[in-house]
């Protein structure tokens, strides 16, 4: 995966993408202290859409107050149009972004107030996250020997980078021993989430997805359950049994950067037909047309990042009466 782009914003500063170093004494570098969100930008026929740009500038600064910084120098929607920014300058079609707030300038001793935050925004292409046959075939998942956390161990509302050495080491294991995905058990033993991405099972032609108290309150989660409900299936939020992912009709997981996949093995045994479902098929269709900016009834997701064909077309208009007027 090539991560090369022409410019990363860094506090406020477009930066050419090799000048965009940060100290190695930086407190969020030794001890996790940053939060970041994963966010896609696709191309649509107005030009790139950042999806769900507001839900997820606003989980970034929400992280970053659950990491304990109490002024921020930035509110949500400069920090959308930052993102905005970032994505226009750097002219890719379809990109992954990046906004990292982290501890700078101090802040040793482990104490946040000690230090101040700063915020970095990349982009990248980023395609296939889970492998370029996961789309057609579904991918294969193991039951991780790691524990997801607590919540009240670490914060799993928040997208703190600390908690994702918990994701490093289920995902490494996973891929080590030749599976695809973890699924990662919560501290009372039902199904959390997996290291990067929230899980549906399907049985009976019903959707049932983990409660969100152990796991991350997923954007693309609730694009998912919308869709599902807009596609007349009943979604249900309830605690969700090892044993009840062997034994159901289909298995998917959803996340900015997966995208909407399913998992068509756990544990060595064989979901469902074995490849992707009839009604995560479904789901899939509409939510890859929608992040496209295809489906009316969803457009509202989709902030389109240059300005609309009309208003620059009022100011052509108003530019040339003012010179007829002259
Ligand atoms: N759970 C976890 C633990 C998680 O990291 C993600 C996103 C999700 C659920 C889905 O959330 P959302 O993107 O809002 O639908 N994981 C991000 C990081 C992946 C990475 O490898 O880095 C992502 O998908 O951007």
């Amino acid at each position: 995966m090539g991560m090369q782009s022409k410019y990363i914003w860094m506090n406020g500063e477009l930066v050419p993408f090799e000048k965009a170093t940060i100290h190695f004494l930086t407190p969020a570098l030794h001890y996790g202290v940053a939060v970041f969100e994963g966010i896609r930008s696709y191309n649509t026929d107005k030009g790139p859409a950042v999806f769900r740009l507001k839900e997820h500038a606003q989980r970034l600064i929400r992280s970053a107050e659950v990491l304990g910084f109490r002024t921020l120098p930035w509110t949500w929607e400069e920090v959308a149009e930052a993102i905005k920014d970032t994505v226009r300058i750097n002219e890719f079609a379809d990109c992954y972004i990046r906004p990292v707030i982290y501890l700078d300038g101090g802040g040793w001793n482990l104490n946040i107030d000690n230090g101040k935050p700063s915020l970095a925004i990349a982009v990248w292409e980023w395609a296939n996250y889970l492998g370029e046959e996961a789309l057609e075939k579904g991918v294969r998942a193991n039951i991780s020997s790691f524990t997801r956390h607590h919540p009240n161990v670490m914060m799993t509302k928040a997208k703190i980078s600390g908690n994702y050495a918990n994701s490093a080491l289920a995902k490494t294991e996973s891929a080590r021993l030749g599976f695809d995905e973890a699924i990662m058990l919560d501290p009372q033993g039902y199904v959390a989430e997996c290291t990067g991405e929230n899980l549906f099972v399907v049985r009976d032609g019903r959707i049932f997805t983990p409660p969100t108290v152990t796991v991350l309150e997923g954007i693309t989660r609730d694009a998912i359950i919308t869709i599902a409900h807009d596609l007349g299936y009943e979604v249900h939020e309830r605690p969700i049994s090892r044993d009840q992912l062997y034994t159901a009709d289909e298995v998917f997981v959803c996340g900015t950067a997966a995208e909407c996949i399913a998992l068509c093995e756990i544990d060595f045994r064989r979901i469902g037909s074995g490849k992707t479902g009839p009604i995560t098929r479904s789901i899939q269709r509409v939510f890859y047309q929608a992040v496209r900016g295809k489906l009316p009834q969803y457009e509202s997701w989709c902030a389109y990042v240059n300005p609309p064909l009309s208003s620059s077309l009022d100011q052509t208009t108003s530019v040339a009466s003012l010179g007829a007027s002259s």
